[in-house]
């Protein structure tokens, strides 16, 4: 059997010593390619994003945003373009070296046997390195109370980096997915599991950012507080 093809989605805002680490790390692994989705950066990270792509011909490719910008419209855009494409799997990875593209190869081969599969921290073997007691126990606390109100039994619902098979992915509702923090990706993986999709965790060591800043806000905490209801009212 042949192994999958893998298209990942990046979206970036201000990674531009970042970008080039990640965009190398994954072009080491075979059958990847990469579209980063990027917000008018004002720190280039776009115009790199190009240079790139022309060094990467036809395995990186871009989508400049413009108009209002943030995650979650990012990735709906990102993740509309990559239904597009002849790829069997679909991911999703942060651009700020987080997320270690060695670990992909693990994720897309459980994506075999389930619909989506999460990048973990919060199961055996998960880790995280470098973040503080402060961040560590938002992080906790988040996924505690998205599982209380929502009743998903994954550990960790706020991870950003994940595989989806197509058919799973095609057959959320991007459209009315409308939170735009780290509650949007907790909206995906909420009407992924109402529709039945079989969820997997695979450990990883998630490394907090070294270089770069966090677009982590107070806007994006009171969002993430409210999300989980709206959920469960909601017709996702
Ligand atoms: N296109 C786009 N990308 C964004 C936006 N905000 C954040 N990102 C990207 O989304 C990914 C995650 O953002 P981070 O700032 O690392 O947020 P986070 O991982 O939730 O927070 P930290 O744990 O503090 O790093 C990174 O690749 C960012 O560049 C945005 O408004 N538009
Ligand atoms: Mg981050």
């Amino acid at each position: 059997m042949t192994s999958p093809t893998a298209l990942v989605v990046v979206p970036t805002y201000n990674e531009l010593a970042n970008l080039p680490v990640l965009a190398a790390g994954l072009m080491e692994q075979p059958g990847i390619s990469l579209l980063i989705v990027d917000d008018h950066s004002p720190d280039g990270t776009g115009d790199l994003a190009d240079q790139l792509a022309a060094e990467h011909d036809g395995r990186i490719r871009v989508m400049h945003r413009t108009g209002q910008r943030g995650l979650g419209r990012s990735y709906i855009d990102g993740l509309r373009q990559a239904l597009r494409e002849p790829v069997d799997v679909i991911c999703q990875m942060d651009a700020d070296l987080s997320h270690d593209p060695v670990q992909l190869p693990a994720l897309i081969a459980a994506a075999d046997q389930s619909d989506v599969v999460i990048g973990s921290r919060y199961v055996p073997g998960g880790r995280i390195v470098n973040w503080p007691l402060r961040r560590q126990l938002l992080s906790r606390f988040a996924n505690t109370y998205v599982r209380a109100v929502t009743r998903l039994a994954v550990r960790d619902c706020t991870s950003g980096y994940r595989c989806w098979r197509r058919d799973a992915l095609a057959s959320l509702p991007l459209d009315r997915l409308t939170s735009d923090g780290y509650a949007f990706l907790v909206e995906m993986l909420y009407a992924a599991a109402r529709r039945g999709c079989r969820v997997a965790e695979v450990p990883i060591t998630f490394v907090e950012r070294r270089r770069g800043e966090s677009k982590l806000s107070g806007n994006v905490v009171v969002e993430s507080a409210i999300a989980p209801w709206r959920m469960i009212a909601g017709d996702l």
